[in-house]
């Protein structure tokens, strides 16, 4: 069962905490301007308020967040009916979702054989209605709650990439545009660095900068903030949908082409002088509209605006106008929403983990969650400080994050939903695995089993050495190391070359199949290089990179063991921490015992190391800048890598730049190199320059 089993008494008081803290969401968001929290996490808490009050419809009350249906405007600016509401549109989280809605839309209209979509980025923005008589600007509302907005015309007129005439020669009497306005990101940073200056409170992100932007009274204010905005569709005349397939033109003397799908819109939108989004392409089927979303839920990072998924439009105007609407949404079109990387959860357990360190990491068990794509239900809460900062209990209601390749973590405590009776977190005082005492230095945050026969220390030792970067052992994962430790059959890495075909098959679930097939894995890893070796070791601060950097200067083991702190030091890209690590490391005797055996059972503990300086002329002469989180690589590694095959580092852009290497969150220099049109590389992109042509 459950940590916290719910009754009807705790549904009430549920529903009661959830209502409470969606309301203050909300006021945070539409009042303040400054919503504390992220979008997925408001939404998942709606649907579970949605639920309860579906399973329990005596709850419901007329002021549940529930029963609100759009937010009215404010009151400084006039608010203005549409003439056609702002649809908002239907989201869609999986490509199952999409294709559901393929069948569901296929139904309504079972005679069409023929179709194709467009694809859009969903701009992460806020949504505006632009009203042009005989070509010119007259009016320009917000979204609103879709039927009525605030008509903000002064503010809209400030937008540089909103045309204020069209560029049309015989315009007709009415077009109304619709797009979305939006803060670059480089401006969206600049505008908090002014604000945190002058003591104001920072806008959480570029959409609620761009929305308190368009709701300044001063239009002078506005047009320094430089707000855009991406044109994404067309009608004519002030009141009906827009043209269907075979009308004629809205003025038949104009040379204005009919349109006659979404494609054609928008190409006519640019004609007219508006900005439209350059990423749309035209899909002949779901196959070609994964592939895009697929595509842009990665490289999206890499757009100087921010994006929250993708809009999937059927393209034949005349099929949307046969599909038209439901009460709410468009059948014709739905958002691909990116995986949430945020969702709340319930945590069940706090339990530790010791790594092959020693380390003692508290770890958050919790109800499954599906963040970014896949389902979560544990999480590091890093160590006893971080725990005690974020004050988790066992039956908390947390925020869980996972952004891309980064473990999942607790971001905070929703202390309004903490039930009665939590009790605060207390880390263990002895080894779960060892029962010896644990140790925690004044000076660091980290809690270490230190015997060093401890079993979960040997377990993550092993797993280490098996791993794809280290021993690469296929077939060796955790399972069967817990047995090899439980049954006291390896005691030391090193005991791994020793095993026989007929000790395995006394393990649990062993065939004679799979035991020879281990074995021959075991044996086949004594011919990986010394780098690998020296990454399998498990040195502290010593990855795969420095391993390869150290290895690459250091041609034996026996040369490494000799060298002293400074001299290991001297190696580029190594530093005094990392340097005195290693030098430690060789100093235990239990270590030289260890490398003896290693040496004896025939691995690898020499060699040269591949030179890439010498024959990768990607890399050689050329300059780098490196900017944002990568996903695996530390910044300073990925630059000691550059310089170790003959690259420059630097840390600015400039024309002289060859390859800006980018990471997550890339800013101002990101927006740099693409005015100067220098090429991008992931960091997937970096280690395949890296690596060496056969
Ligand atoms: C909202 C948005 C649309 C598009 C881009 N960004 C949005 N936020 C687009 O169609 N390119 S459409 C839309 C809506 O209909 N609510």
């Amino acid at each position: 069962m459950d940590a916290v089993e719910q009754t009807t008494a705790d549904v009430v008081q549920r529903v009661q905490d959830l209502r409470k803290l969606l309301w203050q969401a909300n006021y945070e968001y539409y009042v303040l301007d400054a919503p504390t929290m992220p979008d997925a996490v408001y939404d998942q808490l709606y649907r579970e308020l949605q639920n309860l009050e579906a399973r329990h419809p005596e709850l419901i009350t007329p002021d549940s967040p529930t029963q609100r249906v759009g937010d009215r405007p404010a009151s400084q600016f006039v608010s203005v009916k549409h003439n056609i509401p702002l649809y908002s549109l239907e989201n869609a989280f999986s490509n199952d979702d999409l294709a559901k809605w393929q069948e569901r839309w296929r139904r309504v209209v079972p005679d069409v054989t023929e179709f194709d979509y467009v694809c859009e980025l969903k701009i992460d923005g806020n949504a505006l209605a632009l009203t042009y008589e005989n070509g010119l600007l007259v009016r320009g509302v917000t979204r609103g709650d879709g039927i009525a907005g605030e008509d903000i015309t002064q503010n809209v007129k400030t937008i540089r990439s909103i045309p204020l005439r069209l560029n049309l020669d015989n315009p007709p009497p009415v077009v109304e545009v619709r797009g979305e306005a939006f803060l670059p990101l480089s401006s969206f940073e600049q505008i908090n660095q002014e604000r945190e200056q002058a003591g104001e409170a920072l806008f959480a992100n570029p959409r609620n900068a761009a929305a308190g932007t368009l709701r300044q009274l001063d239009s002078k204010i506005v047009a320094r903030r430089k707000l855009d905005f991406f044109a994404y569709t067309l009608h004519f005349g002030s009141g009906d949908l827009r043209l269907e397939s075979g009308e004629s033109n809205p003025t038949p003397d104009s040379p204005l082409p009919t349109p006659h799908s979404q494609w054609d819109c928008l190409e006519l939108l640019k004609q007219m002088g508006f900005r439209v989004n350059p990423e749309r392409q035209q899909c002949a089927d779901l196959q070609t509209v994964q592939t895009y979303c697929d595509r842009w839920s990665l490289d999206r990072t890499r757009l100087p605006y921010m994006t929250d998924g993708v809009v999937v439009k059927i393209n034949s105007l005349a099929l949307q106008a046969q599909l038209g609407f439901t009460q709410k949404f468009p059948r014709w079109a739905i958002a691909l929403k990116y995986p949430a990387e945020e969702a709340p959860t319930i945590i069940e357990q706090i339990s530790v983990n010791v790594g092959r360190t020693g380390a003692v990491t508290p770890l958050a068990e919790m109800r499954p969650v599906q963040l970014a794509g896949t389902t979560v239900s544990r999480a590091t809460l890093h160590n006893s400080d971080r725990v005690a900062e974020l004050d988790v209990r066992a039956g908390d209601t947390v925020i869980v994050r996972k952004a891309g390749e980064i473990i999942p973590e607790v971001v905070r405590v929703l202390f309004e939903l903490r039930p009665e009776g939590t009790i605060p977190y207390q880390m263990p005082t002895h080894c779960p695995d060892c029962g010896q005492g644990l140790v925690k230095p004044i000076d660091e945050a980290v809690t270490r089993c230190i015997n060093a026969s401890c079993p979960a220390i040997l377990r993550g030792a092993l797993v280490h050495w098996a791993s794809r970067q280290a021993l690469d052992i296929n077939g060796l994962g955790e399972k069967l190391v817990l047995q090899f430790v439980d049954t006291g059959l390896v005691e030391s890495v090193a005991d791994l070359y020793d095993i026989t075909v007929d000790q395995l098959l006394h393990l649990e679930r062993m065939g004679k199949k799979s035991a020879e097939k281990l074995v021959q894995a075991i044996a086949d890893s004594k011919h990986q290089p010394w780098a690998r070796v020296l990454y399998g070791l498990g040195i502290r601060h010593v990855g795969s990179v420095n391993a390869q950097i150290l290895a690459q200067r250091f041609t034996s083991v026996e040369a490494l063991a000799a060298a002293d702190v400074g001299a290991i030091a001297t190696v580029f890209g190594i530093g005094q921490e990392i340097a005195q690590s290693v030098y430690d490391w060789f100093q235990n005797p239990g270590n030289q015992q260890l490398i003896q055996r290693l040496k004896t059972a025939g691995l690898q503990l020499a060699g040269d190391v591949v030179q890439p300086t010498q024959t990768n002329a990607a890399i050689a002469g050329k300059t780098f800048v490196v900017t944002g989180t990568l996903p695996t690589l530390k910044r300073e590694d990925a630059k000691a890598l550059i310089q170790n095959a003959g690259g420059k580092v630097t840390d600015s852009v400039s024309k002289k730049t060859d390859y800006l290497v980018v990471g997550e969150d890339a800013g101002s220099k990101l927006e740099k190199a693409q005015s100067l049109g220098i090429p991008q590389l992931s960091e997937a992109d970096l280690l395949t320059l890296l690596t060496p042509p056969a």
